[in-house]
């Protein structure tokens, strides 16, 4: 048979609680009459990713045809459309391009940024969260 010795540590970790746990996520109630244990599960706070609208920005040096081709290219507008949306920008100094997920939002400022630096422009673009 082995033998060792307990030490005081050894001890208060048998016996005491453990001190700055983590909340359980599973509350466990006392034991009831029956001696039978029941887990109650509690809803776990998460929240559906967020949606983010690319906007772009108004200027007065790149042309209003390349922002058109830029919108249809990159946030799939047909000429009408992507027209509108270059006349409200070129107007309200601002407008909406699309709504995507934060990674899918990103990408799309990447990409316009890329085309208007390779063609010389300085146009621009953000991504931000939408609020409902
Ligand atoms: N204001 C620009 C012009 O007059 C056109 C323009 C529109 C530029 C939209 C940027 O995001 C923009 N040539």
């Amino acid at each position: 048979m082995q033998c060792f010795e307990v030490t005081d540590r050894m001890e208060a970790m048998a016996t005491k609680k453990p001190e700055n746990q983590p909340p359980n996520p599973v509350r466990v109630p006392d034991r009831d009459e029956g001696g039978s244990v029941v887990l109650e599960r509690v809803p776990l706070k998460v929240k559906p990713p967020g949606l983010y609208q690319v906007v772009m920005l108004n200027d007065d040096y790149t042309p209003m045809e390349f922002v058109v081709v830029v919108i249809q290219e990159f946030f799939g507008k047909d000429l009408e459309a992507a027209t509108a949306i270059m006349l409200k920008i070129h107007l309200d100094g601002k407008g909406v391009c699309g709504v995507y997920s934060k990674d899918v939002a990103a990408t799309k400022v990447d990409q316009v940024q890329d085309a208007a630096h390779k063609a010389g422009h300085p146009l621009q673009c953000v991504s931000e969260p939408v609020e409902f």
